[in-house]
């Protein structure tokens, strides 16, 4: 009888250690990038509640299953975040009516988040078309160097915010030189996007909260603490939610601006960024648009996909991203509640575009895929079509369903041709 007492549990303990499979084989373990090593997994049904009952109608997704998902993303992955701040202020400090040879109205506009002058800012960059009739829709995306960088438009102001070094680019000292100025051109078409009708509104991702991990000092993060609050909760949002809410408070001045339909404001970001916008745009239901371009891990990327960069490695080399509750799940992936199929299924019914690249393995385009894919039970249930193709489209072709998906050629980044397919995909969707 003794022995079996103690005896038993430990026999049942060494055959689930040969049973289950070492976490070294799968999303838990080290980077796999072969498909044919990738184990087979299983989703969570976002069509069926916690308690077990299936979700069978819309009203019912509504009213109970989509802010289940939503608390389990904040619990679990991304983090609490507040609405907007107290005293929050819009100041334009620039305007030329004349921009780049007059194709555009250029603006400037700081983004006080609360009333105190020297208090926490975001300084947003818009071009509106001067060729509009009336209020047009607006991309607004986040950038990596500074709104300086992404054209070399001499009269848009050098970021004096902290910067990531990169000496061969011209960031130097954690500070943005001259050099910098239209850095980062390539990824920002603004002619185009202005010539097709649409406004751009861009900010420094780095004005709200800087990209290095400081224990939540610095950015928006000391506006988010409770009274009295010295250390963060294990469900406080690391940067990702503070960027994104960052998003929304730049929605908050789009729908104030008489230049910009705030109705028709499409929330896009590239890979950390992508991530962001995809959390933005669940969060805050005004997005009338969602898009990812190469957003990988944590973003549309499916976590229990053994492919690519994996919940352990994001949470080891950016600890400030997620929130802590998500690094539980580093061994563990298969018991996370959820998996980014239903990141991308809250921003139903709206339409949500996936871009990926090729060679951006990194990012598991697949992944991202079939993470898209597993939303569209909730977008036919919410009564759009969905995804309407069940594999991976060819390169180069956009599929322009209520949730698109594009793959292009090529790397981790953002090219012209990323754009064209947000702009058809944006043409075709927006409200009218
Ligand atoms: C990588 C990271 C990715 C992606 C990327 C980026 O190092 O592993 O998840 O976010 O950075 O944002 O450029």
């Amino acid at each position: 009888m003794v022995l079996n007492r103690f005896v038993g549990p430990l026999v049942g303990l060494a055959l689930l250690m040969f049973a289950s499979p070492s976490p070294a084989q799968g999303p838990g373990g080290p980077i796999n990038q072969d498909e044919s090593k990738v184990p087979p997994y299983t989703l969570p049904d976002p069509l069926v509640l916690n308690n077990g009952e299936k979700v069978g109608d819309a009203e019912t997704w509504t009213s109970k299953r989509r802010p289940e998902i939503e608390t389990l993303f904040e619990t679990h992955v991304y983090g609490k975040m507040p609405g907007p701040p107290e005293g929050m202020r819009f100041e334009v400090t620039s305007e030329d009516k004349q921009a780049l040879g007059g194709l555009a109205t250029r603006k400037e506009v700081t983004v006080h988040f609360n009333d105190k002058a020297d208090g926490p800012r975001m300084n947003l960059l818009i071009y509106l078309p001067n060729q509009a009739k009336g209020p047009v829709p607006a991309f607004l995306a986040l950038n990596f160097g500074g709104n300086h960088s992404i054209h070399p438009d001499p009269e848009i102001t050098l970021s004096r915010a902290w910067m990531r070094d990169n000496p061969s680019k011209g960031y130097v000292n954690h500070q943005a030189t001259e050099q910098t100025r239209g850095a980062s051109a390539s990824r920002w078409p603004v002619e185009t996007i202005l010539k097709r009708g649409y406004a751009l509104a861009t900010a420094y991702y780095g004005d709200i909260d800087p990209d290095y991990d400081d224990g939540f000092q610095n950015g928006v993060h000391p506006l988010f603490a409770k009274a009295g609050q010295t250390q963060r909760d294990d469900d406080d949002c690391g940067s990702i939610g503070a960027w994104a809410w960052g998003l929304s408070r730049g929605l908050d001045y789009l729908e104030n601006d008489l230049g910009i339909d705030g109705k028709r404001v499409v929330v896009m970001g590239h890979s950390r960024l992508g991530k962001t916008s995809l959390w933005a745009g669940a969060r805050d239901p005004r997005f009338a648009i969602v898009i990812s371009n190469d957003s990988g891990e944590g973003g549309a990327a499916l976590a229990r996909r053994w492919f690519g960069e994996t919940v352990r490695k994001i949470n080891t080399s950016f600890p400030h991203w997620f929130c802590t509750n998500y690094k539980q799940f580093n061994d563990r992936v298969n018991d996370l509640p959820v998996d980014q199929h239903m990141l991308i299924a809250l921003v139903a019914p709206r339409p949500v575009l996936v871009c990926s690249a090729e060679e951006d393995h990194w990012a598991d385009p697949l992944g991202e895929f079939l993470s898209a894919k597993g939303a569209d039970p909730v977008y036919r249930l919410l009564g759009t079509d969905g995804l309407v193709v069940q594999k991976m489209p060819p390169l180069n072709h956009l599929v322009n369903s209520t949730i698109g998906y594009h793959i292009r050629p090529g790397k981790h980044d953002v090219t012209p041709i990323d754009w064209a397919a947000y702009m058809d995909f944006a043409d075709k969707h927006l409200p009218k």
